[in-house]
């Protein structure tokens, strides 16, 4: 984190029975002849498929061993319909208006009533519209996903964006108004970039907007210009503004946040040369090691490189606490190969108060005996004196922290080594250490996952939804702890869910 931050071959037929190659077996006798059944084995199993298939074989059901054009019925388990429709993509088979994706629980109903039941909207996993346009074209790629929930938390997100044309230029966007701090268009385009993340098709035309939530009449004109133009005037003029550009240089300065670029910029300085070389200036011991490792930290950090600062770390931590629990986290643990610094959470089970304060400090004194400490920043815990949880969706938490920049040895690293200056043997890395409570280690572990949007929209769900408060510490029951008095604690603070288990 930043230490400064506060589909498509036409709609299928339904087609009468065909004996085919992949026909299912030929022993029973075909009561239904209108349905094709495929059972999914993502997420069943084998066994449990082959015992399904048989079942509803047996039943009188044509089931089908391979995925046809023939199929008119998909049937999963513990899929929901964009696991589904993201598992066709896969196959490249695009989810035709006309082919049904359903919950097993339709299949079970239907063994039962020994005939295929009514779909309803609980078999479903995708909606069907009926008052949808007849024309199969406009409904190729409407949003057939069941209701996307406004709130990252909600929906499933993947690292597969298939909008990026999209999702590109409303981050443009948003951080153009971020660096103008204009909170609520940041944020309507950030909120924008979320929900098109987590579409398993790709927007084509305005109507495939139709339903999905967070898309402001801003944003939309934003999709309908890059629909017609291919491009969006406003992020071509953004990405020529000279404000935004020299934001977007000075704050790619570690330790440089937007109340510097300001008066760097109002100074009239375009390049980091001319404001490394200003005599007048004076910087922090941050932004001193930001400009000494600035090429290094600019560049990203490989899934390689990080597991090698894990085994680090871990070295380290174990030195002093062998019991400790050493948890990537961040954009690596969400499964992003390139990360701008690497994260970890640090909690132990066995250790007292003092040895809990005492690891970072530990650590850091061993690293720079090793020479591998570049910069370093400890924050330490505030926790104790934390009373009330922080409703401020981006507030940070109050765990003893640590933002540092390591020295990472090149044959410590084993591949997917990231551009290096010749005959430099060693590369600079931000690391964020964060040392946790055991018994927060749930909430700890969960704020520091991420993304951003995703710990905001789970604060935000379980504030309006819940009527709860979750922050990094804790999940609070605000109904419980203002209705029974027993669940606070003396001094008035609520307490925490977890301790009432
Ligand atoms: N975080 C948060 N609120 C913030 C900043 C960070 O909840 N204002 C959480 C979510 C992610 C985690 O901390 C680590 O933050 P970053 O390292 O900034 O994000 P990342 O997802 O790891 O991204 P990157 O790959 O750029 O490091
Ligand atoms: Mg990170």
């Amino acid at each position: 984190m930043d230490p400064l931050q506060t589909a498509h071959s036409g709609p299928r037929k339904k087609r009468p029975r065909q004996m085919g190659a992949s026909m299912g077996s030929p022993l029973h006798d075909i009561k239904f002849q209108d349905l094709v059944l495929y059972i999914l084995e993502k997420k069943m199993g084998t066994t449990r498929r082959a015992f399904l298939m048989e079942l509803a074989r047996r039943k009188g059901f044509r089931v089908e061993n391979e995925l046809s054009d023939s199929v008119t019925h998909i049937v999963a388990e513990n899929n929901s319909g964009s696991d589904v429709l993201e598992w066709l993509q896969v196959q490249n088979i695009k989810a035709g208006s006309q082919l049904e994706l359903l919950d097993i629980s339709w299949l079970i109903e239907s063994m039962g009533a020994g005939k295929p039941v009514e779909m309803t909207e609980k078999h479903q996993l995708v909606r069907r519209d009926c008052s949808a346009s007849p024309n199969p074209e406009l409904q190729k790629t409407s949003p057939l996903v069941k209701k996307i929930s406004q709130y990252a938390c909600q929906r499933r997100t993947t690292l597969n964006n298939f909008n990026h044309i999209f999702t590109d230029a409303f981050e443009v966007l948003a951080e153009n108004y971020e660096f103008r701090e204009n909170e609520v268009y940041c944020l309507a385009f950030m909120r924008a970039a979320s929900v098109l993340k987590s579409l398993p098709f790709t927007i084509i035309s305005m109507k495939d907007t139709e339903g999905i939530p967070c898309l402001e009449d801003k944003v939309k004109c934003v999709i309908e210009e890059i629909i017609e133009d291919g491009e969006s005037s406003e992020v071509k003029a953004v990405l020529n503004d000279e404000r935004y550009q020299s934001f977007k240089l000075f704050t790619s300065v570690f330790g440089v946040g937007l109340k510097t670029s300001e008066k760097w910029f109002r100074m009239g300085f375009r390049t980091l040369s001319k404001i490394k070389s200003d005599k007048t200036l004076k910087f922090t011991q941050m932004q001193k090691a930001g400009f000494l490792y600035y090429e290094d930290l600019v560049s990203c950090v490989s899934r390689a490189e990080a597991e090698a600062v894990c085994a680090l770390v871990q070295e380290a931590v174990w030195a002093f606490l062998p019991d400790a629990f050493v948890t990537m986290t961040g954009g690596f643990r969400r499964g992003k190969n390139i990360g701008h610094d690497v994260d970890f959470l640090i909690t132990s089970p066995g250790s007292t108060d003092e040895e809990e304060e005492q690891l970072l400090p530990k650590v850091m004194n061993l690293w720079q005996r090793k020479g591998l400490v570049l910069y370093y920043d400890l924050v330490e815990s505030t926790f104790e004196k934390l009373k009330v949880p922080s409703k401020n969706v981006d507030a940070l938490d109050h765990f003893q922290k640590c933002f540092l920049i390591l020295k990472l040895h090149h044959q410590t690293v084993d591949s997917g080594r990231c551009s290096q200056q010749e005959g430099k043997t060693w590369k600079a890395i931000r690391v964020d250490l964060v040392m946790c409570p055991y018994e927060r280690r749930a909430f700890a572990l969960l704020g520091w996952t991420g993304s951003r949007q995703f710990e905001r929209d789970l604060r935000r769900y379980a504030t309006h939804e819940r009527k709860m408060i979750l922050d990094n510490h804790a999940l609070y029951d605000k109904t419980k702890v203002t209705v029974e008095d027993s669940w606070k604690d003396p001094d008035g603070s609520m307490v925490p869910i977890w301790a009432r288990i």
